[in-house]
């Protein structure tokens, strides 16, 4: 392995001899000295080489230039080239770029870049995802990379604190996971196979397995034709599910204090930076976070002038901003878990409230105004999900492998899926998951 020094431990050596790597950011080639920003993966460095002033009686005291092989090596350099500098480190604090500068002593080039960059930072966000691999050098995508490591870090270590497991189910299934829309279909052997919409299935089958807690970080598949800056057709899909639960109740309490831990952990680890490069502070939510029944929330946004187009449907995007608006005001909150859907509008394994058997024990939780994450209490006793299935038009047979789950004993539970890419777009202020998603794939959007 090459040794080389971070570009951000720099800072705390002294002056000496260092070995530096990275890429080129801009070159400022003077007559009498050049100047190259090298950055890497920590920060951005000034590498700096004065020209060889020729010597008197050399004969290049006319302005022509001493031979210097160096400097030839520096004017060489195309933006985006990756290199090894050798040179010494000075510590002067006229130097803006983190008050200090390497003096090059030595280079080498490992891949020249062509001379041209096919994009630049102001890029549409098309053609920067044609050129991902060049969008994501900066440093802002760089950040976006960091807090998503930082956030599922906390998330696991949240869960795995707590006794949960991990698991890791099969992305190919031979029945749909949620729906018979937005299902993508493979030929698989001298059958079709299906993409799992979410691990919804097998994250139920572990609570029958006796795993009592569990959680994956993983994609999900949607054939969801749409262009919107929420919806991709690839995501990952961050789910729990746990075992004797009273209700959604105790869902919500658990997906709660989970993205607290989450959002702690990214406020202490990049809080500063965050607010430097994307100009708005981490706010780590209290809990609890507020509550409302979908229909009182359709109510309360109808009372301040927006009515939702149906009455029997789901909020619609406006109406999640609208009342995410309300609970700002109410509540100074950044989230609201919108509870107790519709039966008609949820899917069949949602549990019905006893005392109400036209509402589900399910949640949405809105952050932001957008929608992040659905959850619920799952109907575990067989003969009322066999119903509720062929209520909604389904056919039991097709379900089969699902429902033996739950016809050898299976205790009460519940869980959440949650869209990542979502809740880091609402929490950097980001336009779309395109911006953080590391490979955005859509309906045309394939590669790269
Ligand atoms: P749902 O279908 O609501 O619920 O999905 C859960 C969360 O996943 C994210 N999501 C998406 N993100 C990007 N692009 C998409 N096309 C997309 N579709 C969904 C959203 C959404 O809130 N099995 C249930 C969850 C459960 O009850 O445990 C489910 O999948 O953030």
């Amino acid at each position: 392995m090459t040794s080389r020094t971070r570009i951000a431990d720099l800072a705390d050596l002294p002056d000496g001899p260092v070995r530096v790597a990275g890429w080129v950011e801009t070159v400022r080639d003077q007559k009498k000295v050049q100047f190259v920003v090298l950055r890497d993966e920590t920060g951005a460095l000034q590498l700096v080489h004065p020209r060889a002033t020729p010597s008197p009686g050399s004969g290049a005291e006319d302005g022509t230039l001493e031979a210097d092989p160096l400097a030839d090596a520096v004017s060489a350099l195309t933006l985006g080239t990756f290199l090894a500098v050798e040179g010494e480190l000075k510590h002067d604090e006229r130097v803006k770029l983190g008050g200090i500068e390497v003096k090059v002593g030595r280079i080498d080039v490992s891949a020249a870049a062509l001379p041209e960059l096919p994009i630049a930072d102001d890029s549409a966000i098309d053609k920067r995802l044609d050129y991902r691999f060049l969008d994501l050098r900066r440093p802002e995508q760089n950040l976006i990379a960091r807090v998503q490591t930082t956030f599922e870090h906390a998330l696991r270590t949240w869960w795995v604190e707590r006794g949960f497991l991990e698991i890791h189910t099969p992305k190919l299934m031979s029945s749909p996971s949620e729906s018979r829309a937005e299902l993508f279909q493979v030929p698989y052997f001298e059958t079709t196979a299906y993409l799992a919409q979410s691990p919804q299935h097998f994250k139920q089958m572990a609570q029958s397995a006796g795993f009592g807690a569990v959680f994956e970080i993983a994609d999900a598949y949607r054939a969801d034709p749409s262009f919107t800056s929420r919806h991709a057709t690839e995501f990952t899909s961050v789910d729990a599910e746990i075992s004797w639960i009273d209700s959604h109740e105790d869902v919500m309490a658990m997906h709660e204090q989970l993205l607290v831990a989450g959002f702690s952990a990214v406020a202490e680890k990049h809080g500063a930076e965050i607010e430097a490069r994307f100009g708005a502070p981490v706010t780590v939510p209290t809990i609890p976070f507020p509550r409302i029944p979908l229909a009182e929330a359709k109510q309360i946004v109808a009372d301040r002038g927006y009515v939702v187009p149906r009455a029997d449907a789901d909020m619609d995007p406006e109406g999640e901003r609208r009342i995410a608006e309300y609970v700002r005001e109410q509540h100074g909150h950044d989230f609201v878990f919108l509870t107790d859907y519709d039966a008609s509008i949820r899917p069949y394994y949602h549990m019905r409230h006893p005392e109400d058997p036209d509402l589900t024990r399910s949640y949405d939780l809105i952050y932001r105004g957008t929608e992040i994450s659905t959850g619920a209490q799952r109907e575990h006793r067989v003969a009322v999900l066999e119903d509720q299935a062929r209520e909604k038009g389904l056919d039991v047979a097709e379900l089969g492998d699902y429902l033996d789950f739950f016809r050898y004993g299976t205790p009460p539970h519940g869980g959440f899926g949650m869209g990542l890419a979502r809740v880091l777009m609402l929490l950097l202020g980001q336009p779309s998951i395109r911006e953080v998603t590391f490979l955005f794939r859509g309906p045309n959007r394939l590669a790269p």
